[in-house]
């Protein structure tokens, strides 16, 4: 029976994640864990910088697996360059580490269509150019990467990954991310409030749908260890949309709803990143396929978070 651990349980995508894995596996083989605040779950509370209160929680409940989903995201870690090396790399090289040493057998890494740069063909990016990421957060991941094919190649572990594109749900809110802004953007237009945007009308950018996330990473961390011929990180599409798109369809729902735009330093990095992403690989290798385009997606978005407004009578 497998043992998961979960760092940076707390999250946006650690939120959803932790609730399928112990939907999957059962409350009593998922340890949740972020920096405070226990969730729902087996919780410890876990500085992942921390080599050896890692390796204590991992010996503790007999760990065989780690989703490790602590990060910095790619707006905050312009601010904070050194605390988000650290915070991206040194847990991971922990998480890599106390793998190896104490028979953990898969690790999963999230990666980000941030590892690709301003050298790319923006549209269909191919699994495999050059990537010379613009942003600290793209750094970090491209080493993180690396990294995993080392740990692979060299000891065996098996380690997987999937470079997430723009992950919107209505379970949790990013943060400090570049594609927050469609996240937040159906939370003021489920309460009726117009939203000043921080990228471009006409940045289009690649997304996925939180449900189409999650079932990605697990089916990935399922897939026959010989179906995975990638060990860097699997590009995954979902859909592409720029903002006067995803403002059209909500519009279908809320008509007087307005965007107004007001580009800021994200708008630079969103140029670097890929416009659409080729996912053949992840296609072949694991059979990957996305469930929900831009309307059904926004469809189940503003479904669930009207809902979660009137439930709690508490409008923003
Ligand atoms: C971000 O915007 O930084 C993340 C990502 C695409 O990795 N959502």
């Amino acid at each position: 029976m497998s043992k998961i651990l979960v760092t940076g349980a707390n999250g946006q995508l650690g939120t959803v994640l932790t609730k399928k894995l112990a939907e999957k596996y059962g409350e009593e083989n998922i340890i949740a864990s972020d920096l405070n605040s226990a969730n729902n779950h087996q919780f410890e509370i876990l500085d992942v910088t921390d080599f050896n209160a890692l390796k204590k929680i991992v010996l503790k409940y007999k760990i065989t697996q780690i989703y490790h989903l602590a990060a910095i995201l790619s707006a905050n870690g312009e601010k904070y360059p050194l605390n988000t090396w650290d915070i991206n790399m040194k847990t991971f090289f922990n998480v890599l580490e106390v793998a190896r040493l104490h028979q953990v057998e898969k690790v999963f890494f999230p990666s980000s269509i941030a590892v690709f740069g301003n050298n790319i063909e923006r549209i269909n990016t191919p699994q495999s150019p050059n990537l010379t990421p613009s942003t600290v957060y793209g750094i970090s991941k491209v080493a993180g990467e690396n990294w995993a094919k080392y740990y692979f190649d060299k000891y065996g572990l098996d380690v997987r990954s999937i470079r997430y594109p723009g992950v919107i749900g209505h379970q949790s809110l990013p943060g400090g991310g570049t594609t927050d802004y469609a996240v937040d953007i159906f939370h003021k237009a489920v309460n009726n409030v117009n939203f000043e945007c921080f990228l471009s009308a006409e940045t289009t950018l690649p997304m996925i749908y939180m449900d189409d996330a999650i079932r990605a990473t697990i089916e990935l961390m399922e897939a026959p260890k010989n179906n995975i011929k990638v060990r860097t990180s699997y590009n995954i599409a979902g859909m592409s949309f720029n903002p006067k798109q995803l403002t059209k369809v909500i519009q279908k729902t809320y008509s007087t709803f307005k965007v107004s735009y007001k580009p800021d330093f994200r708008q630079q990095i969103a140029e670097s990143w890929p416009m659409s992403i080729d996912d053949n690989n992840a296609k072949q290798d694991w059979n990957w396929a996305p469930k929900y385009n831009l309307e059904t997606m926004a469809e189940d978005m503003i479904h669930h978070l009207k809902e979660k407004y009137e439930k709690e009578n508490c409008f923003i």
